[in-house]
């Protein structure tokens, strides 16, 4: 294992000086850390999304995907991107869930569906017998050392839960507390959220323990900064002179529907598609990566 201070300060574009590294951290934290030599075992589920954030994550650059898996994690089950499928890949999982308990990390993408007693999402089968993401959620969720909840239908419920929600999506957290699961989640929100948060948070995790969360369990790391105070636009929002297109270079995409000002990530510094643009710079914020995503932040071309 070769993952530095260094790497950790290359993946979040910046210094950790100062950053507030949390004094609790879970044992099974601190074993997977001392462990580190040895790759942290993940095992990643996937519920209710469009699985946008495992693309995402697979757009990483620095490190890349193929540093992230050989180098920082041992990746025992994703439903993407793993080659073993049917029994081979589901009895894989759950011995790695037991060979490992109170170790390895969960990563759950997708919100978790309720109604119907959660058949509105199966997620496998064994033994003949359907496995829905509910029962997958709360089986892995009483197993694992901590979860990162990947994506905002998994932080906060999102798309899927949004108005209608015939499915009962509800998020990670909320299976948790209902099911008396004690264990530490991280929220990574964003649709999708950006390689960057999502690798630089495994990273602080296995070097460092549990990152400093704000009140959404989001680190603040990547959320602790507001885009509206922060953006390159602010000065035309505080003279007024707002933009009528998508396109205009010289004015505040405020009136055209950017909710930034409610909107707390680091986007505005680090850009997106390796640095290459960001979505102020091309339409507008619409809040991807806050609760109530994407009720709260709908029409998402006017002001609301
Ligand atoms: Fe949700 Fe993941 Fe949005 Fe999609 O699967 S966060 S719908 S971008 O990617 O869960
Ligand atoms: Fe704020 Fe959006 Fe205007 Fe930037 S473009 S100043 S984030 S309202
Ligand atoms: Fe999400 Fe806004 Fe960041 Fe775009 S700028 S990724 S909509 S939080």
């Amino acid at each position: 294992m070769s993952l530095t201070r260094r790497d950790f300060v290359k993946i979040c574009g910046g210094t950790v000086a100062g950053l507030g590294i949390s004094q609790m951290v879970h044992p099974g934290l601190l074993m997977a850390m001392e462990k580190e030599a040895q790759k942290a075992p993940v095992i990643w589920i996937q519920g209710q999304g469009c699985t946008g954030c495992s693309v995402s994550l697979l757009n990483a650059v620095h490190p890349s995907i193929k540093e992230v898996l050989l180098k920082i994690i041992s990746l025992e089950y994703h439903p993407t991107v793993m080659a073993a499928k049917g029994a081979l890949a589901i009895d894989h999982l759950f011995e790695v869930a037991d060979k490992y308990e109170g170790e390895f990390f969960l990563a759950i993408e997708g919100s978790v569906p309720k109604a119907a007693d959660g058949k509105y999402c199966y997620v496998g089968e064994k033994d003949g017998q359907h496995i829905t993401m509910l029962e997958m959620t709360k089986t892995l969720g009483a197993k694992c050392a901590a979860t990162l909840s990947l994506g905002t239908c998994s932080a906060y419920g999102g798309i899927p839960a949004a108005w209608g929600n015939l499915t009962d999506a509800v998020p990670v957290t909320q299976i948790y507390q209902e099911n008396n699961i004690a264990k530490p989640v991280i929220n990574v929100p964003g649709c999708p959220p950006h390689p960057d948060w999502m690798v630089g948070t495994i990273a602080h995790v296995l070097l460092y323990g549990i990152p400093e969360l704000d009140n959404h369990l989001r680190p603040k790391l990547f959320f602790g900064s507001n885009i509206h105070d922060n953006c390159p636009y602010r000065s035309y929002y505080d003279q007024n002179v707002m933009s009528k297109t998508f396109t205009e270079k010289k004015a505040c995409r405020y009136e055209i529907g950017c909710k930034a000002p409610h909107v707390n990530a680091d986007c505005w510094k680090r850009r997106w598609n390796n640095g290459v643009n960001w979505c102020v710079e091309n339409a507008v914020c619409i809040g991807c990566v806050e609760p109530g995503f994407p009720d709260m932040m709908s029409p998402f071309y006017e002001v609301v």
